[in-house]
């Protein structure tokens, strides 16, 4: 009989090598936390029309978004589980104005970024939706928060989980990208998609083409260019949109070609993007980097960017290698 496959906790115990004995001891706790929190969004989210769950609570959330009542519950969930690990410093959320501060001290507790609940847009549609996640050094700090304002890089893992048909959380700590799956009977996540590579290059890309008009020039010629005709190219490439930056991620991390949100360029002076870079954009940067992918604005490296405030935002191109590297030249020209 074939062996069962890794549990998620299994799993963190073999990628300790890149990471201090410490970190690694709080790392593994708080995705291992993190993993049981999914486990739990996961039932919720099967149940929410049922417990009437779904819709919003009403007022915005420091982005200005409308909040639904399952991005509160999300938020709430994260907080109270991360404090009960001892081993999280501070939580950014796109629930919370300001870090959620937590009395785990020393030097090696972790700052954690996250979106409890995101594409609250396909909630109430009965869309894919995920969390998404990154872990930084809070180097002992106190506040810990003002920690996570700092380059991409400097992340030590990160993370999504995918709500859909079955529920999937994919991590890195920087020995590659690493994908489980939700056994509902027992609540754990198993090994199922070991060290995912993506595609040099891919046929597929997804954008929300109802902003074409606000877009840089260099990004309009390149989807232009991408719907092009070309049979010895593999174009045109198809249009995939789901409207959940984690579901079209998953997507282009196990088919290859492009999740794409660029900045709205209708003031060239002061581009405006939407999604958020602390636990949105640069989460993804890292885990798709680590697939062998990458991750730009168009202009520059996603991870080289330097976060200055909690909720800043950031444009994004991430995906294939080859088909990043194109997008980057029509943004050249
Ligand atoms: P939140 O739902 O967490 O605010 O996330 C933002 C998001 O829903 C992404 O998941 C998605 O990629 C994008 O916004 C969709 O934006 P739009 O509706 O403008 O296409």
């Amino acid at each position: 009989m074939a062996d069962s496959p890794m549990t998620l906790s299994e799993h963190l115990s073999t990628q300790q090598a890149s990471l201090s004995t410490e970190h690694a001891r709080n790392v593994a706790a708080v995705l291992g936390r993190i993993g049981r929190v999914a486990a739990v969004i996961a039932q919720e989210l099967a149940h929410a029309a049922l417990r009437d769950r779904l819709g919003y609570v009403g007022g915005a959330n420091a982005s200005g978004d409308q909040v639904k009542k399952l991005d509160v519950w999300g938020h709430d969930t994260m907080v109270s589980a991360l404090r009960e690990t001892g081993a999280c410093a501070a939580l950014i959320s796109e629930e919370a104005a300001e870090p959620v501060e937590m009395d785990a001290g020393g030097t090696h507790a972790l700052v954690v970024c996250a979106d409890p609940v995101d594409g609250s847009s396909n909630l109430d549609v009965n869309g894919a939706v995920g969390t998404i996640f990154s872990l930084r050094p809070s180097r002992g700090k106190t506040p810990a928060g003002p920690v996570a304002l700092g380059r991409g890089t400097d992340q030590i893992a990160a993370g999504y989980v995918m709500y859909g048909p079955a529920a999937m959380l994919v991590y890195t700590v920087g020995q590659g990208t690493h994908g489980f799956t939700l056994a509902p009977e027992s609540g754990e996540f198993l090994l199922t998609h070991p060290d995912m590579r993506i595609p040099r290059r891919g046929k597929t890309y997804g954008i929300n083409e109802g902003n074409v008009h606000s877009w840089h020039p260099g990004q309009r010629a390149f989807v232009e260019h991408l719907k092009t005709p070309d049979k010895a190219a593999g174009r045109p490439y198809s249009l995939r949109y789901s409207g959940a930056m984690v579901a079209d991620v998953h997507r282009t991390l196990l088919d290859g070609g492009l999740f794409m949100y660029p900045a709205d360029w209708s003031d060239p002076k002061k581009p405006k993007a939407k999604l958020r870079l602390l636990y949105e954009v640069a989460p993804m940067a890292l885990i798709c980097e680590q697939a062998g992918g990458r991750a730009s604005t168009g202009l520059e490296r996603v991870l080289d960017l330097v976060a200055t405030e909690y909720h800043q935002r950031a444009a994004v191109i991430l995906g294939s290698t080859e088909d990043v590297e194109t997008a980057d030249a029509f943004y050249r020209r």
